[in-house]
């Protein structure tokens, strides 16, 4: 088995397998043998717990040499902390600040024409919180007047109409949990492992609970011609008036002209006061700022279907319109850049989604793909939505190469790279839905790989 590493050449600031500020404790409390010695015989007496069957006993266990200084009480628990509504819309802890959307340097010429990703190594669960959404932009954001803001819709109807967002937001509304995941996610890695961390391999995948007027229901409101309608053009209202091709069975089964994202309104980076939401299908289709909605009887070939999101194929041929974002799994943690503080017991957690529907099954294997155990599903698990696994593992030191294979309920399974690059080439961008290597070395330290 080769092993191929990735060159680490877009190292960032190594983003940590624990919280950034539990970490500078620890090294700030390198000196201190017995606070050192608690957290080792702690995670001793996971792995010891974990053979025995109960791997969360552990976390009980008092501090073995007794560490005094918690019964003397700090600073903060003899004074009045701050008032309420201080901060009157609440921010992240401020040691938490190094969990962001990063821009991957030197990735794009311009920042109005760019992507910040998913900081996924740092997330629990499976709903991005909104100000960590990834941001994909091809002109820029804008905060629009939702007063000024309108959404017409035109072509094969039988009334074409202009909503504002009183009217819109008048209609009975639902409330879903999707991920939306850009086409050109792990695009980096389709020749090789080019990227060191899992917010560049896999962060431009977000998932939240989106709220809006089913689209059925706006078609319907404007009498779409069953008969005749087969795609529908949606049209965004920024600098690139981006445009894109929706196949019409798509557009009338779960779709949403949505306005909420996590029980707010949408941010003004993600689309507010309106965007569409496609549940399945590849970010491009999830139109922002959306301004318009046109029926017609074929695709309208628009330079994001002609020109742009095309998967090149070996023999040289362009495939179009491939829509749905297939089922993919990846390890959050431990993940490329962390490090792994001591031998002992992990939880080796990661996400899973597919665009055909929900997650069936997970595999995990730490041996590069040799030998699987299948992984515990968290619930919820909902169709085309994020769905988090976990599975227990006691590392022992050597080195190890963890991996995820995610299976759905329409029996498709996430392939190797080596199987997705015999059918599709080296040289494609869009859709790269591989399966993820992540590299332990004996120092604990964990790296991008790909096995051939
Ligand atoms: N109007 C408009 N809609 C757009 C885009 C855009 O640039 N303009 N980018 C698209 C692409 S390529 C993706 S991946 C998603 C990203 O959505 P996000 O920025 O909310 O993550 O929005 C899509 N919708
Ligand atoms: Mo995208």
């Amino acid at each position: 088995m080769s092993v191929r590493r990735s060159v680490g050449r877009l190292l960032p600031a190594p983003e940590n397998f624990i919280p950034d500020a539990v970490l500078e404790e620890i090294s700030a409390q390198g000196l201190d043998a017995s606070r050192r010695d608690f957290l080792r015989k702690s995670f001793a007496a996971a792995s010891a717990t974990l053979a025995a069957g109960s791997a969360l006993a552990a976390t009980d266990h008092p501090a073995p040499d007794g560490d005094m200084a918690i019964l003397q009480p700090s600073a903060h628990s003899t004074r009045l902390g701050h008032p309420v509504a201080f901060t009157p819309y609440g921010s992240p802890s401020k040691h938490e600040a190094n969990l962001q959307r990063r821009e991957s340097p030197g990735l794009t010429r311009k920042r109005e024409s760019s992507i910040s990703f998913t900081p996924l190594q740092g997330l629990f669960g499976i709903i991005t919180p909104s100000g960590l959404h990834f941001e994909r932009h091809h002109a820029g954001w804008h905060d629009i007047d939702p007063r000024e803001h309108r959404l017409m819709i035109n072509g094969l109807v039988s009334t074409a109409k202009v909503y504002t967002m009183a009217e819109l937001m008048r209609l009975p509304s639902v409330s879903r949990m999707h991920f939306i995941e850009c086409g050109a996610n792990s695009a980096m890695d389709w020749g090789g492992p080019a990227v060191p961390t899992v917010q560049y391999t896999h962060g431009m995948l977000s998932c939240c609970e989106f709220t809006g007027v089913p689209l059925s229901l706006l078609l319907e409101d404007c009498g779409i011609d069953k008969q005749k309608a087969k795609w529908l053009l949606a049209e965004g209202s920024d600098g690139a008036s981006l445009t894109r091709s929706i196949p019409i069975d798509r557009a009338l089964d779960d779709a949403i002209v949505a306005w909420g994202m996590n029980g707010e309104m949408l941010r003004p980076e993600n689309g507010y006061p309106l965007r569409l939401v496609v549940p399945g299908l590849q970010g491009v289709c999830w139109v922002k700022w959306l301004r318009r909605l046109e029926v017609g009887d074929a695709p309208f070939a628009t330079r994001e279907e002609s020109t742009q999101y095309l998967d090149l194929m070996p023999d040289g041929l362009q495939r179009q319109y491939t829509v749905i974002q297939e089922c993919k799994s990846v390890i959050t943690s431990p993940s490329g850049g962390q490090r792994l503080l001591d031998k002992g017991f992990y939880n080796v957690t990661g996400l899973a989604w597919s665009g055909r529907g929900k997650i069936a099954r997970v595999d995990v294997s730490v041996d590069g793909g040799r030998n699987w155990k299948t992984a515990r599903l968290e619930s919820p698990i909902l169709p085309k939505c994020l769905t988090r696994f976990n599975l227990d593992w006691a590392w022992d030191g050597k080195p190890y190469i963890l991996q995820s294979r995610a299976i759905d309920e329409a029996g498709h399974v996430q392939p190797k790279i080596a199987e997705l690059r015999a059918v599709r080439g080296k040289r494609s961008v869009y859709h790269n839905n591989a399966i993820q290597s992540w590299q332990v070395s004996a120092a604990g330290e964990v790296m991008n790989v790909q096995l051939s």
